[in-house]
């Protein structure tokens, strides 16, 4: 019988694949945690400089009022939250915005409204938008809800770079969140955003009740994709008073740290990005979440609604734990080792250090 040497499953580790299994996944997921650390570490390693961390800043560019019931969204018409709605943002603002976060280090600017879908009416401050802070030298990044063809199109031509669209959780458990659109309908999305050649930004919540077979399954999905989002959000659920997810029992950080760790095996060149929920972390449990493959963080005061740790709070941790931003050359594509896509081959390059 064949053995694999720990030399042949590094290689097998570092390579992308498509044809996850649930029960290959879950058992990854339920290795002895060093195990899990160590095997996540090692193919961080392979394609990234681990000791570098992408920076976004995120801006609620139209706020509350959505017709969507996400269970945790503050922003949702149709929970109590208190958020106050506003219209959309003007064009000149945004862009203020965006020229300041640049000052303060980030190198992607992701702007979010709280829609299902765009209007008609709204694409053209949208698309001006995202000319305006790419002309900054800035990457784009939008999350706008589901899209038209034409939407896709038009932002394309403008120059966004990334869109985000999450799928939130596993199949299976997506319906206890959302009843306003399907699962399916995200995938279809994610799908034609891809078709039109735009980098793909999709991940997940994970505290908000689901299992770990929910956990696995929606990494399952995202990794079985024809091709591995190039950035893959993992948020922790900020509970809102007023959704219906409030009062859901926290996670067991180990339980979190474990589903980064699997992010960062099943989709090796990705960004995997520790997203929301952050001001709730201890520095030690973000530290195992880069030391597992996080290299990315979304910087700022405020998410769209919520708090964020803040630049102060997060040089603090940086230089603690000698961690250091990652310019745009380097996070270009899907990841900053060797310059290719997340499913292309790969090799040591010039992002890592020594
Ligand atoms: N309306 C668009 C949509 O849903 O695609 C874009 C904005 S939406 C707020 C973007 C993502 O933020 C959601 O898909 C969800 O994953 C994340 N998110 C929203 N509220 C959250 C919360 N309370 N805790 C953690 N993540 C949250
Ligand atoms: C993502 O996965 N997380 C970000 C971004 N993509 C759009 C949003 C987090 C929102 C957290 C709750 C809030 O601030 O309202
Ligand atoms: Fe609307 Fe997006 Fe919030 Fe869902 S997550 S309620 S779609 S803003």
């Amino acid at each position: 019988m064949l053995t694999r040497t720990p030399a042949s499953r590094e290689r097998d580790d570092a390579t992308p694949r498509h044809d996850w299994t649930r029960a290959g996944a879950a058992q990854l997921y339920g290795l002895p945690f060093n195990d899990l650390l160590f095997r996540a570490a090692t193919v961080h390693r392979t394609h990234f400089d681990p000791n570098r961390v992408q920076r976004s800043q995120l801006l609620s560019i139209k706020t509350g009022g959505c017709a969507e019931d996400c269970g945790y969204c503050s922003q949702s018409a149709h929970h109590a939250s208190g958020l106050k709605a506003s219209k959309l943002m003007e064009v000149r603002s945004v862009i203020e915005a965006a020229r300041k976060a640049k000052a303060g280090g980030a190198t992607r600017y992701c702007m979010g409204a709280a829609w299902r879908e765009p209007k008609q009416r709204d694409m053209d401050a949208v698309v001006a938008m995202v000319e305006g802070v790419k002309a900054l030298g800035m990457e784009t990044c939008m999350t706008l809800g589901m899209l038209t063809d034409t939407d896709i199109a038009r932002l394309k031509t403008a120059g966004l770079d990334y869109y985000n669209h999450n799928i939130d959780t596993s199949e299976r458990y997506y319906s206890e969140i959302i009843t306003t659109r399907t699962f399916a309908d995200r995938l279809d999305t994610l799908a034609r955003v891809r078709e039109a050649g735009m980098k793909v930004c999709s991940g997940g919540i994970i505290g908000m009740g689901e299992t770990e077979t929910d956990r696995v399954d929606m990494l399952v999905t995202l990794a079985n994709l024809e091709e591995h989002p190039e950035s893959v959000p993992i948020n922790m659920l900020i509970e809102i008073p007023g959704t219906p997810l409030a009062g859901t029992a926290r996670i067991d950080p180990i339980d979190f740290v474990r589903t980064i760790a699997l992010a960062r095996i099943m989709m090796p060149r990705s960004f995997v990005r520790l997203s929301a929920g952050r001001t709730e972390m201890t520095d030690e449990l973000q530290a195992l979440c880069f030391f597992a493959g996080a290299n990315s963080i979304f910087v700022g005061e405020t998410l769209l609604t919520t708090d964020n740790p803040g630049e102060d709070k997060d040089a603090d941790l940086f230089r603690r734990l000698g961690l250091d931003g990652l310019d745009i050359e380097a996070s270009d594509g899907a990841n900053a080792a060797d310059g290719a896509s997340a499913d292309g081959p790969g090799c040591h390059g010039h992002a890592r250090s020594a």
